[in-house]
């Protein structure tokens, strides 16, 4: 067993802190506020070459897998965690549909640009009566010649509206339901095509989350992903990806506000001294390391089997489910040890009190997570 991170993952770790402490943190609380990231940021983050982080050199990408785009989304989600959540929105699933769904021609094609920021990508699955039960989407394709004309409606997409490229689920062949669907890139300025206005959220505010709209948008063929009638197969390896990411979010954002709790405990003084000394803060601030050292510990195992080529389906929903819950646990107890201050909007705890808690949400629910990890339990 080896528990240590290579040199280009320690690396990735310190150009990531340098650009969370020096370019995140500081708008954090006006990104939520605007509910926006400012362009240039997305910019700066494709130029620094974080947007490919996990993929192959030869698209284009960092090459570190998930081990090492783990590491990224922890010190990115510490900076800010809308922003987190757009780059796991383009990388974690948009991109990494294609990269798993993909046929060689397309992965050459579509993810150079994609890994150098140039096209923003989405995942667009959901939609208002196919959430948790998404092998119940409606949207269709019809094939016609050599195109394929998407009509329906997507929800609560993140990255609607500012991203390029769309990976999108529709129905091609309504009779074999979930055997049926399949995967398709859509392109923003198809015509047809559309995006509808950001939603107003409780927490991930900076983060783009909107509906889409087709009507008779032609995708060529060539813009099938893979194999038709495949996608909800593509769609749940992608999920798979997806969850164990949002795991080192959710890691990122607990590491942070432990941090900002213990140097709280050591100035606040009341009683005479300061309440860090109090054994009341104490027990928190031991329960929010131990969730912290589990998630970490979880995340970069599975993050390990993932890069080993080892099946993690059962595994990365677990860290889905035991990391949402852990960061929304320590969120509390942070805002619970800061008091007064933690509730109040000037200081970063009620933000990421807010943030976290869209964690136990989306990527699947926390109730399908359990789900899935019954079915892989009840299977062996
Ligand atoms: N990897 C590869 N294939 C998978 C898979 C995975 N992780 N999970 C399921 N499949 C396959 C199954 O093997 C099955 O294949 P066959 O047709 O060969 O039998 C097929 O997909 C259908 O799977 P299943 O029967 O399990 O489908 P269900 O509808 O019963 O359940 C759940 C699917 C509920 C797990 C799925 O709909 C889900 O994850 N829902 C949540 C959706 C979600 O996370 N949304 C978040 C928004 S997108 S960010």
């Amino acid at each position: 067993m080896n528990f240590t991170f290579s040199e280009e993952h320690e690396m990735i770790r310190e150009f990531a802190r340098k650009f969370a402490d020096k370019e995140l943190r500081p708008i954090a609380d006006e990104i939520d506020r605007e509910g926006e990231i400012p362009r240039e940021i997305i910019e700066k983050i494709a130029e620094l070459g974080f947007l490919g982080t996990p993929f192959p050199e030869e698209y284009g990408g960092g090459g570190m897998g998930e081990t090492g785009y783990c590491v990224l989304l922890e010190e990115i989600a510490r900076g800010c965690f809308s922003t987190v959540v757009v780059i796991g929105g383009h990388v974690s699933i948009g991109t990494m549909a294609v990269f798993l769904g993909g046929t060689e021609e397309q992965k050459q094609r579509f993810l150079p640009a994609m890994c150098a920021g140039e096209k923003l990508a989405a995942f667009a699955l959901t939609e208002p009566q196919a959430g948790s039960d998404a092998g119940a989407i409606r949207t269709t394709a019809v094939r016609k010649g050599d195109r394929y004309i998407l009509n329906g409606q997507k929800t609560f997409i993140t990255n609607g509206g500012i991203a390029d490229v769309y990976s999108v689920f529709a129905m091609t062949d309504k009779e074999a339901g979930i055997r049926g669907i399949s995967a398709f890139l859509v392109e923003k300025d198809m015509p047809g095509f559309r995006a509808g206005k950001p939603e107003i959220k409780m927490g991930i505010r900076g983060a783009h989350t909107t509906d889409l709209f087709f009507e008779d948008v032609e995708v060529p063929v060539e813009n099938l992903l893979g194999k038709e009638n495949q996608g909800f197969k593509i769609a749940m390896r992608t999920l798979d990806a997806g969850r164990l990411s949002l795991g080192a979010q959710c890691l990122g954002a607990a590491k942070e506000v432990l941090d900002l709790s213990v140097k709280h405990a050591k100035n606040r003084v009341q009683f005479g001294k300061p309440i860090g000394a109090l054994q009341a803060i104490q027990w928190m601030l031991a329960e929010m390391a131990t969730d912290v050292y589990c998630m970490e510990s979880m995340v970069y195992r599975t993050a390990w089997m993932c890069d080993q080529g080892m099946p993690y389906s059962q595994e990365s929903a677990q860290v889905k489910l035991f990391c949402s819950e852990a960061l929304c646990r320590c969120a509390d107890k942070a805002v619970q040890i800061h008091g007064g201050m933690g509730y109040m909007a000037e200081y970063p705890i009620e933000r990421f009190y807010r943030d976290a808690r869209i964690t136990r949400i989306f990527e699947g629910t926390n109730e399908i997570q359990k789900l899935v990890i019954a079915r892989n339990v009840l299977r062996r």
